[in-house]
Order: C-alpha cells, then sequence, then structure tokens
C-alpha cells in the first residue's frame, strides 16, 4: 500500500501528522508549565493533580510518544530528568494494574528505544540500563500484591509498605490477567523470573475459574476465588485480559496464552455476540444481563485483525463508527436496544481504543475508512475537548460539558494510535530490516537486532520489541550459573546441587501476603480497578459500574 500512495494522499497524511503533533504540544507543554511534577494536568483550573500515584504519570507514560514524533532531544532530557525525579519509595495506595501498564510498560518501552533515540548506551544494554532499572524498581513494589495463596493479586498496594491488612480481596478481571507482557519482558531482560512467574501464576489461576460455559465475570475474590461479579463481556473490568492472552502469545511466541483465547473466544462468539456487537451475559448461563457496548470494547475490531479475523473485525468496527458518528465521540456506555446513551455513563474521556483498531484495520485492509475515522476523531478532539491549557475530558458528548482532567493515556495512547495511523512508514510499524528499521548494538556479545520484527504494544500503547527479548538470554543464562555457583558454595559439602524446578503454583508464605507491620496506619483503600470504582449491589442489578456523582 505504501509505495502506491498517491501524491496527494501523501501530502493529506503529512499535514494531518502535523497537526497531531500540535495537539501533542499543546497538551505537552502545559502539562510541564502547569502541573508537572503531578501525575495529571487539569486542563481546565490549569494546574496538576496526584491521581494514580505521585509518580509524574503524564510524563512517564508520555516519554515514548515524543520518539515517536520524532524528538530525540526532548526523549533525551525527560528520560535523564525522570530518573532524577522519580522515587518509588513512597507512602502511596497505588493501583497495581495501572502502575504496571503506565509506568512499569512506559520506562520499559523507553528504555528499548533509548538506543533510537539517541541516549548514551551503558554496556550491556538492552539487558541493562537506568530506565530498565526504573522499571525494575516499580514492578517489584508491585509484587507483594501477588504474594497470595492464589497468586492472583490485590487490586492495590502501597509502594512503601506492601498490601494493607484491610485491603478488599475483590479485584476485576483485567486486575489479574494484565501483567504478562510488561513482566515477561522485564524478567527476560534482567534474568529475574520472579517477575514473568508471578504473572504466569495469576493468569493459571484466573484461567481455573472459568465457568462451565467457557467465560469469566468481571470481579473476583482473589482470595476466596469467588465471582462477585458474574457479568460475562468484553469491556469494562475484562478488556486487557483478553488483549494480554493474544499479545502475550505473539510476543512470547506462547501456546498455552493462545489456547487459552481461543478457548474463551468460542464462549464469546457463543454466548455474546449479537449482529457483531458484544453484548454482556451472565457468565454460567449465558443470559443478557446488559445489551450495551461500552466505549472501552472498541480495541476488540483491532485484537481481532492480530488475529486474522477480518470480516468480523470489519462488520464490528463499522457499528462502533456508528455510534462514534452519532455523538461526534464514543459514550462510555452505548445502549444497543435504545440506539441512545446510558444514564451518568455519556462522557468520552478522550479514549483511543477506536483510534487503536482503526490503525490496526488500515495496515490490515488500506481502506480510507479508517483514516476518516482518524480525521473525525482529530476534528471532534478540537473542537470539543481543547481548552487554553490542554485537552479535557467530554464530561457529556450531548452538550460537550468538560471535565477538570487529562488522563495521561491522551498523549500515551490517542495521540500516539492517531500519529501511527496517519504513518503508514512509521518504524513502528515494523516490517524494515535496513535503515529506520532496525537498530543493531548491545545485547550479549554486541549483536543483539532490534526492531526488526516490529512491535507489540501493551495496553497503555507502550511498544514492547520482541526481539529484545532474545537479546538478553545469554544474559540470563549467566545469572542462573552464577546462582548455581553460589548456591553450591553455600552447600555444606561444596556439591552442586540440581536448581530447584519451579512448580506451576508454589504456595506462598501466608506471612508473606500482607507487608504492612501490625499497628501501622493504614487508609481503607478504595476497590481500584481499571476503569471506575466498583460496587457489588448495583453490579446485581446489572449495572456493573456505580455512579460517580
Ligand atoms: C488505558 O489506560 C488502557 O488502554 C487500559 O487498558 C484501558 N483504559 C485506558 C484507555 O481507555
Amino acid at each position: 500500500m505504501t509505495s502506491f500512495t498517491p501524491l496527494s494522499t501523501f501530502c493529506l497524511l503529512l499535514f494531518r501528522m502535523q497537526r497531531i503533533k500540535s495537539m501533542f504540544y499543546h497538551a505537552y507543554n502545559s502539562y510541564l508549565d502547569n502541573a508537572f511534577p503531578y501525575d495529571e494536568l487539569r486542563p481546565l483550573t490549569c494546574d496538576g493533580q496526584d491521581t494514580w500515584g505521585s509518580f509524574s504519570l503524564t510524563l512517564i507514560d508520555a516519554l515514548d510518544t515524543l520518539l515517536v514524533l520524532g524528538n530525540r532531544t526532548e526523549f533525551q532530557r525527560v528520560a535523564s530528568l525522570l530518573q532524577d525525579t522519580v522515587d518509588f519509595d513512597i507512602d502511596v495506595n497505588a493501583s497495581v494494574f495501572e502502575t504496571n501498564i503506565r509506568v512499569v510498560g512506559g520506562l520499559l518501552s523507553a528504555h528499548l528505544l533509548a538506543g533510537r533515540a539517541g541516549m548514551e548506551l551503558e554496556p550491556g544494554w538492552p539487558c541493562s540500563g537506568p530506565l530498565l532499572r526504573m522499571a525494575e524498581d516499580a514492578a517489584r513494589k508491585l509484587l507483594p500484591a501477588f504474594q497470595t495463596p492464589t497468586g492472583m493479586p490485590y487490586g492495590t498496594v502501597n509502594l512503601l509498605h506492601g498490601v494493607s491488612p484491610t485491603e478488599t480481596p475483590v479485584t476485576c478481571t483485567a486486575g489479574v490477567g494484565t501483567f504478562i507482557l510488561e513482566f515477561a519482558m522485564l524478567s527476560r531482560l534482567t534474568g529475574d523470573p520472579t517477575f514473568e512467574n508471578a504473572a504466569r501464576r495469576a493468569l493459571r489461576a484466573l484461567w481455573k475459574t472459568r465457568s462451565d460455559i467457557g467465560l469469566v465475570g468481571n470481579h473476583i475474590d482473589i482470595l476466596s476465588k469467588k465471582w462477585v461479579a458474574q457479568d460475562a463481556g468484553i469491556g469494562a473490568g475484562v478488556d486487557s485480559y483478553f488483549e494480554y492472552l493474544v499479545k502475550g502469545a505473539i510476543m512470547l511466541q506462547d501456546e498455552e496464552l493462545l489456547n487459552m483465547f481461543q478457548a474463551y473466544d468460542q464462549a464469546i462468539q457463543n454466548y455474546t455476540r449479537f449482529d457483531d456487537w458484544y453484548l454482556w451475559v451472565q457468565m454460567h448461563k449465558g443470559t443478557v444481563s446488559m445489551p450495551v457496548f461500552q466505549s472501552l470494547e472498541a480495541f476488540w475490531p483491532g485484537l481481532q485483525s492480530l488475529l486474522g479475523n477480518l470480516d468480523s473485525a470489519v462488520r464490528t468496527f463499522q457499528n462502533y463508527y456508528s455510534v462514534w458518528r452519532q455523538f461526534g465521540g464514543l459514550p462510555e456506555f452505548y445502549s444497543i436496544p435504545q440506539g441512545y446513551t446510558v444514564d451518568k455513563r455519556e462522557g468520552y474521556p478522550l479514549r483511543p481504543e477506536l483510534i487503536e483498531s482503526a490503525m490496526y484495520l488500515f495496515r490490515a485492509t488500506g481502506d480510507h475508512t479508517y483514516l476518516q475515522l482518524g480525521f473525525d476523531a482529530l476534528e471532534s478532539i478540537e473542537r470539543i475537548a481543547k481548552t487554553p491549557c490542554g485537552y479535557a475530558s467530554v464530561k457529556d458528548l450531548r452538550d460537550h460539558q468538560l471535565d477538570n482532567r487529562m488522563e495521561s493515556f491522551f498523549l500515551a495512547e490517542t495521540i500516539k494510535y492517531l500519529y501511527l495511523l496517519f504513518d503508514p512508514t512509521h518504524f513502528l510499524h515494523g516490517g524494515g530490516t535496513e535503515g529506520d528499521g532496525s537498530w543493531e548494538e548491545g545485547g550479549d556479545g554486541g549483536q543483539c537486532v532490534l526492531g526488526a520484527g516490529g512491535f507489540i504494544f501493551n495496553t497503555e500503547a507502550h511498544p514492547l520489541d520482541p526481539a529484545a527479548l532474545y537479546c538478553c538470554s545469554r544474559h540470563a543464562q549467566d545469572h542462573q550459573e552464577l546462582r548455581d555457583i553460589l548456591l553450591s558454595l553455600s552447600q555444606p559439602d561444596g556439591r552442586s546441587k540440581p536448581p530447584a524446578k519451579q512448580t506451576e503454583d508454589p504456595p506462598p508464605n501466608p506471612s508473606d501476603s500482607i507487608a504492612l507491620k501490625p499497628g501501622e496506619k493504614r487508609t481503607p483503600p478504595l476497590l481500584s480497578c481499571p476503569v471506575q470504582p466498583f460496587n457489588a449491589r448495583l453490579s446485581i442489578f446489572g449495572q456493573v459500574f456505580t455512579d460517580n456523582t
């Protein structure tokens, strides 16, 4: 497709890429001027606030977007600034899910792109480096959440003290199953298998809880393994679990993950699909509990295209695009039978999912419908959400009221996917074996070829390079050999013992499950999950999420 792009289309694409750059810098500069070091910009009051932690989240999340837009000098400046200013040793209750996808994912991706960004690389990169150490540091803070009898993590962890004894054991499905990409990459780069093992243990435990008809619900008690919210669907609370099974299978060439997804997909197609929409159904009976489309579901056509299910992906995309055209954005919830928004769910917080699907489908089909969606999105966001100080979440798509919030995913994902949609030759689309397509340096023996096989985007649009997994395998082997030697030296008879076999479900020490010391002051944390607070009582009536008024 790219070699035959007519000149007029080419110029149009270039023009749109420029506009997206301007959008990015309008928001980014405003964040730096008015909100840094807080997590997020408040675009109506032109100041900042901490939201998901207290780690300059927007800057971490936006770091790789700088490189995507070609700004190597600012990438270098910010990478150094973050190393000097961000500290994860803080007494903050953080979402395990959000910290992983935004912070660990953002730092890992920036680490892997550091060579291309012209950063000075330390010997051993990409198997070592300051951004990798930061990612590892952040991920280590999350590990106490995984020390549970089931291996499924708590939703919230205190970065300094670990999991509070009063922490709720109820978390959403995505909060259990969205770790394998970042944790496996971390383990393979650093040679420490702890992260990947934790993610796999959680995935296997979750898999065992599926219903007889092969579906999972929305919120689970990670201690009792009981489903607390039994609505099964592909949207809020579940979405990235399925995404990580597919992308994990691709990135790690892992059949177990693919088999899991395919079994789920069969049940999803059987029970939840209706006219190429996906409804919410009761996980044990398969009866419809909510005939609603949620904006978070719009990632699904993109995921289907990764699996080659193009026909179905195209039809579902058309359904979702019709909702976009109706409102000039995607409302959080859309009632399919009524063809209208759902009460209290009329907002559009500038989410990326439909644009993300458009990017994949444009690459797969070359159909200009997807460029049109990108153009519509660009125009809508400029018209409805732009403020003198950034871009604001739309509180209500019917009257264009705004909220004083700019989520970090706007710069990490929405802008990035828009730009990549309009730049079909971007290095992140992969396929390059020369020039800009690959990057050769570092790794064990200096034979690391990065970027030649494409990238896998984590659920926050942070590109991960599957080729890097192989750069550090010798490094990991050396680590293992060193560990074995140290172990053998510590044996009384000096003889080496064979390394202990990794069990699938290692029983944790119960005292490890809570890292806070008795008597310490704790704030009862909110139920935490990717999207919104959850109220089990309302879920019984088929309204999965609480009214946030
Ligand atoms: C992002 O943080 C991630 O894409 C997550 O998987 C879902 N929610 C937001 C974007 O909508």
